[in-house]
């Protein structure tokens, strides 16, 4: 904690954000420090949340020159005592934005209804917002009591009406007076009986930011609820979506100097960072692990439209959509239904106008185009959905498996359906996961990491045993041939995995021996495509042969005449030993070694880079002659594995193992040679 941020914030500044207005601590027991939780106010303007707040805090949360002017809440109001952090939202229907941003990370809500004035109708709103957040547990104050009379029946018969069917359908109706005082205690016992909510502290740590302020000696403060995990000082995390590294320098949790901030906290952060400032971070941005930070312009979610919306919801509709502390406008496509009836469910993809942190289980609240209404909201399902197919019957069955709260539910239901996998990295980033719990959750899916894909291990056992199937029922139909070429077997696959899956799933065949390489050539290990005798001692003279020269072997004439042996007769015993997968005929009657071929195409790749080569260079290379060079790279070319531009050609990256590793010569390359003076 660094204590030239410390000192200032609690002795000389008054700070106009919640660190500095509640003038030292209320109530002061420092025993009590993790038993806190968060508070929102909710209600119709004016209906008496700031004084309530005031009357179990003593502290007053209208600070804006301009809320003191109006008598209204324009902002977010903070207020803690040892038992509760208070957000005080506005009930101004203008305002709305701003109650959503403050209600997206609380534990319990304190709805305010004014007996001298009933259930109006950002009182409706508020509990529409508060259910669709989640939130499901709260205290409703009747309040005003002093001015009531004897409408206190009246008032909380209209507030059981709008609660029931609500997850406030029990809460406790308490009057009370601001002004009097009467009430209060109660009011407090009844908050303090609710109990924080259940929050996820083995997840990566994720702040919803609301503000940001600079504080002369310290620096940049950001300020926020940590939604999961934790924060320490000196960690390193991230602005999201701006994507820029910080550093905790110091932090206070719940108002107060701290060295660790746990999920269900209020936290301020003093942080810095390259490129960081102020103007900068915005309300709706994370701080959050590197890990968690993947900035998304579309999702997919399930969502609800309110019983008393005013119409159905049709595709492509443009909404304003509110998530965490952010808020941006969205298009709302359903995906399995054409529209979305008042009262309704359904799976959706949202695109978004612009990029917001956002992952699975994130709930999310959607108003109208106007923003004058709130019509509906829902949970997250997937933050990183494909851009095609996104109504297939296979995605709507995939969305269905994703929608479990629990991520080893979710992940299990998700890998029993075609193809039995799904991208690590995107599933472990979507639910936040840190290590100790992604191994947690593979175990009990379960599920196994292959290459970047998580797979079912029956998938894993289904493409092993698809993989020799294939390689038996190749060698019996093709005896005298070496093998089958990996990428020829992976497209013959029914369940065709990716490159890098199957890539990493013959690995482990080749560790346990089940399937064996040969040059470019997979083959079971049983079997061996074999040469005649004669065949074998004319290959073993012309292998040598071609050996002694490789990157510039000798042509089948010459081969003939070195071997004594008819053309004709020569060249079959190439082309058999050929389909055995030891040579390659790169031109007419050129016949390379296949390992000699892998090398060039080594060769070639390393010339090129991330660029170009020209024939020139790898002439140079392989000092065999530009005519020679060049029907190698027109080879290369037809194989697919070089792409010819004018004169120059880059290499495919991605298929440069076609064919086969390249082998290790102790030869001294020839370019050493060549290039000597
Ligand atoms: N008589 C009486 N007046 C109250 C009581 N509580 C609040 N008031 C008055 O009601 C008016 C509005 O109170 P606020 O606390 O600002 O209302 P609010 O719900 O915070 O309003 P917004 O934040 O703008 O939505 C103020 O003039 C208060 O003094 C109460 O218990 N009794
Ligand atoms: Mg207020």
């Amino acid at each position: 904690m660094s204590p030239t941020w410390t000192a200032p914030l609690f002795s000389r500044t008054r700070l106009p954000y919640e660190v500095g207005h509640s003038g030292g601590l209320h109530r002061g027991n420092n025993s009590a420090l993790n038993a806190r939780m968060i508070i929102g106010t909710a209600g119709h303007v004016d209906h008496g949340k700031t004084a309530l707040v005031k009357a179990l805090t003593g502290i007053d949360t209208d600070r804006l020159a301009e809320e003191k002017r109006r008598g209204i809440t324009i902002d977010l109001g903070y207020a803690y005592t040892d038992t509760f952090g208070f957000v005080d939202v506005p009930g101004h229907e203008r305002f709305v934005h701003t109650m959503l941003a403050g209600a997206s990370g609380i534990d319990a809500a304190l709805l305010v209804v004014a007996l001298d004035d009933g259930v109006m109708p950002q009182t409706r709103e508020h509990v529409q917002i508060l259910e669709l957040l989640g939130i499901d547990r709260g205290v409703v104050a009747l309040t005003k009591q002093d001015l009531a009379g004897d409408g206190v029946d009246t008032v909380a018969a209209q507030v059981r009406s709008l609660l029931a069917g609500t997850p406030f359908a029990t809460a406790s109706l308490l009057p009370v007076s601001a002004h009097s005082g009467d009430g209060i205690e109660a009011l407090e016992a009844a908050l303090r009986a609710l109990g924080p909510r259940l929050r996820d502290l083995e997840q990566h740590p994720r702040l919803a930011v609301d503000r940001a302020f600079t504080l002369s000696g310290a620096g940049l403060v950001v300020t926020g609820t940590l939604v999961s995990g934790r924060i320490r000082v000196e960690d390193r995390l991230m602005l999201s979506p701006p994507g820029l590294e910080l550093r905790v320098r110091g932090l206070h949790a719940q108002n107060r100097p701290a060295t660790e901030a746990t999920a269900g906290q209020r936290v301020a952060l003093n942080v810095t960072g390259p490129r960081l400032s102020k103007d900068i971070v915005s309300r709706g941005d994370w701080v959050l692990h590197p890990d968690a930070h993947r900035p998304v312009t579309a999702f997919d979610a399930r969502i609800t439209l309110v019983a008393d919306a005013a119409r159905a919801l049709r595709s492509d509709t443009p909404v304003h959509v509110h998530l965490g502390a952010a808020h941006t406008i969205a298009r709302v496509a359903p995906l399995d239904a054409d529209r979305i009836e008042p009262g309704c469910s359904v799976l959706a993809r949202l695109t978004l106008q612009q990029p917001i942190g956002a992952l699975a289980r994130d709930r999310l609240v959607l108003r109208d185009a106007t923003a004058t209404r709130t019509i509906g909201g829902g949970v997250l399902i997937d933050p990183f959905p494909p851009r095609r197919g996104r109504r297939t019957p296979d995605r709507l069955q995939q969305l269905a498996a994703l929608d479990h709260a629990e991520p080893a539910a979710a992940l299990h239901s998700l890998l029993a359906l075609p193809p039995g996998w799904t991208d690590r990295a995107a599933f472990l980033t979507s639910r936040n996961l840190a290590p100790s719990m992604q191994t947690a959750t593979l175990r009990a899916a379960p599920a196994v990491p292959v290459a970047g894909y998580l797979m079912a291990p029956l998938a894993v056992e289904d493409l092993s045993r698809d993989i020799v199937g294939h390689l038996a029922t190749h060698h019996a139909a093709a005896p005298d041939q070496p093998g089958l070429q990996p990428e020829r077997l992976r497209t013959a696959m029914a369940n065709r995995p990716p490159v890098s899956a199957f890539r990493a799933i013959l690995e482990m065949l080749f560790r346990a021996q089940t399937v064996e390489q040969d040059g470019p050539w997979l083959r079971l290990p049983s079997h061996r495509a074999r040469l005649s005798v004669q065949d074998e001692r004319l290959w073993r003279e012309a292998r040598n042969l071609i050996a002694a020269e490789r990157f510039r072997p000798p042509r089948t004439r010459d081969l003939a005449r070195s071997l004594s042996v008819p053309e004709l007769a020569t060249r079959a015993m190439l082309k058999r030993v050929q389909r055995m997968g030891r040579l390659i005929e790169v031109a007419p009657d050129q016949f390379f070694l296949s390992e000699t071929v892998a090398e060039m195409l080594d060769i070639a790749a390393s010339i090129a880079g991330t660029g170009v080569l020209t024939a020139a260079e790898f002439r140079d290379r392989l000092c065999n002659g530009r005519k020679v060079a060049i029907h190698i790279l027109e080879f290369f070319d037809r194989a697919g594995v070089t792409v010819r531009i004018g004169d120059e050609r880059r290499v495919r990256n991605d298929r440069v193992g076609m064919f086969g590793p390249p082998p290790r010569h102790d030869a001294p390359p020839p370019q050493a040679a060549y290039n000597a003076p």
